[in-house]
């Protein structure tokens, strides 16, 4: 029986593996949008243009929510391409891929003029519907993301529409080239969209989008303060206003110039496209790994006082991490997930947004951390582990540090000291695997810091199969 499980395990990772995104693939991309509802949207957006060549973007699509509920805005979203279009010659100094402005405009597109599942059913198909099945419809078995930034009735619409012309067999294959990850339930749709379509790949924190959402809510982890969000620990000095003038909207160009003030809090939206970014640490089939967008499990969440509708099916949501904060002390939270990489989220972002402006050897480049093994280690109880991240590389020559990071929480294996890495700044470091009774997985998190003007962090995970 024994052998069974050990054998079923063995496979269950080799699947992994294959089903991880091949390097060199870029994963397909489309942003729902409330853009013009409050600053942040727009921040986002401009967040995201500076990534666009990690992804194939199909889509910009301008929608309503709970807080924009009449007409979406999709010129706001051709004025930050516009923007993007000035500064896309000098991003392309540093790195491949960035798409044309012109195609950026051609994928903007208007959801109905409506609020939540009002303008759902008949008659409610608009350009941004038609244009998710459209994208649903190419020929490509790539996965489709949908990150959802407002509302999700245009998605919902999407999904109605192909329930009702289409017979079931394609109703499964969309259903199951889909993946969403919404920023909590800006309107009715998202209930409705998760009880209709029960395969749904979906990662929320449910709920509606309001006062009182950010105590609950992950994204809040990627800027709330103690106001917003009630937590501390995170680092609220490098996603504040002051942050943001000197790293984004001023001396930086056309398109940081296009960054607004903050109202509320910088980019709520923005971790549905963290996660996505090729980093070495993101896995985006595996939300439970976590990453950049946070950590997600895959339950049923219990029904949140304020909540008007019991989930009625596991979903991706809300997990906690055990994370030291700034003040010295753990912290057990689910924005944790997100806070505990800002450092390395907000360096990142700085170094793109020089590279609107600044010239090659102005600049810097992440570095490229390289493993001597294989990501992969079937290991045995009590057994020496030895891991090498020496062939780690950078594009600028910078000197690199290294960290090795055991990531409890990403593995089977519930030990409740952290696992010991011994001289884990070392490039190549050993430990000792657990004791197990079946089968684990321990996830050991290989950080690559270069020494460059921002200092930039690329990752390799290590999963070990520990045996007994
Ligand atoms: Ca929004
Ligand atoms: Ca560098």
């Amino acid at each position: 029986m024994k052998n069974f499980i050990v054998i079923g395990l063995s496979l269950l990772l080799l699947q992994t593996a294959i089903k991880a995104q091949p390097p060199g693939e870029k994963l397909r991309v489309m942003v729902l949008t409330d853009i013009e509802n409050e600053p942040d949207d727009t921040q986002s957006t401009i967040r995201f243009l500076t990534y666009s060549n990690n992804w194939d973007v199909e889509g910009l699509v301008a929608t309503t929510s709970v807080h924009k509920k009449d007409k979406p805005a999709p010129e706001k979203i051709r004025e930050l391409v516009n923007a993007y279009g000035q500064v896309r010659d000098n991003l392309l100094l540093h790195e491949k891929g960035y798409p044309e402005e012109k195609y950026l405009l051609s994928i903007v597109k208007e959801g109905f003029s409506g609020f939540g599942m009002m303008a759902v059913g008949a008659g409610k198909d608009s350009e941004g519907s038609d244009w998710i099945i459209a994208a649903l419809d190419k020929k490509d078995n790539r996965p489709l993301w949908v990150c959802v930034w407002g509302g999700s009735n245009c998605l919902a619409q999407a999904l109605w529409k192909i329930k009702m012309t289409r017979p079931p067999k394609q109703l499964e294959e969309a259903v199951a080239k889909l993946r969403v990850h919404t920023i909590s339930d800006q309107d009715d749709a998202g209930p409705w969209i998760r009880k209709t379509f029960p395969n749904l790949f979906y990662i929320v924190s449910p709920g509606y989008h309001a006062a009182g959402a950010y105590n609950y809510s992950t994204w809040a982890g990627i800027s709330g303060d103690k106001f917003h969000g009630r937590f501390t620990g995170a680092n609220f000095s490098i996603v504040n206003n002051p942050w943001l003038d000197e790293n984004v909207r001023n001396n930086h160009g056309p398109l940081g110039a296009k960054y607004p003030i903050t109202k509320f809090m910088m980019e709520g939206d923005t971790p549905s496209f963290l996660g996505l970014i090729n980093n070495g640490l993101n896995d985006p089939e595996h939300p439970d790994y976590g990453g950049w967008g946070g950590r997600y499990e895959y339950y049923t969440p219990r029904l949140q006082k304020w909540f008007y509708e019991t989930e009625t099916r596991p979903i991706w949501s809300d997990a906690v991490d055990e994370v030291m904060g700034v003040d010295s002390n753990y912290h057990t939270s689910n924005k944790a997930t997100i806070w505990r990489w800002r450092q390395a989220v907000q360096n990142d972002f700085a170094a793109r947004m020089d590279w609107t402006v600044k010239g090659y050897k102005e600049a810097n480049h992440p570095p490229k951390a390289a493993l001597n093994h294989p990501a992969y280690l079937q290991v045995k109880t009590g057994e020496t582990v030895s891991l090498d991240g020496s062939n780690s590389t950078d594009p600028d020559g910078n000197k690199l540090s290294f960290e090795w990071m055991y990531y409890g929480e990403a593995g089977s294996y519930k030990f409740k000291d952290p696992l010991e890495i011994k001289n884990k700044d070392n490039a190549k470091v050993s430990l000792l695997a657990p004791k197990v009774v079946q089968p684990e997985t321990v996830h050991v998190i290989l950080k690559v810091t270069d020494n460059g003007t921002p200092a930039l962090t690329r990752y390799q995970r290590v999963i070990l199969v520990v045996m007994p």
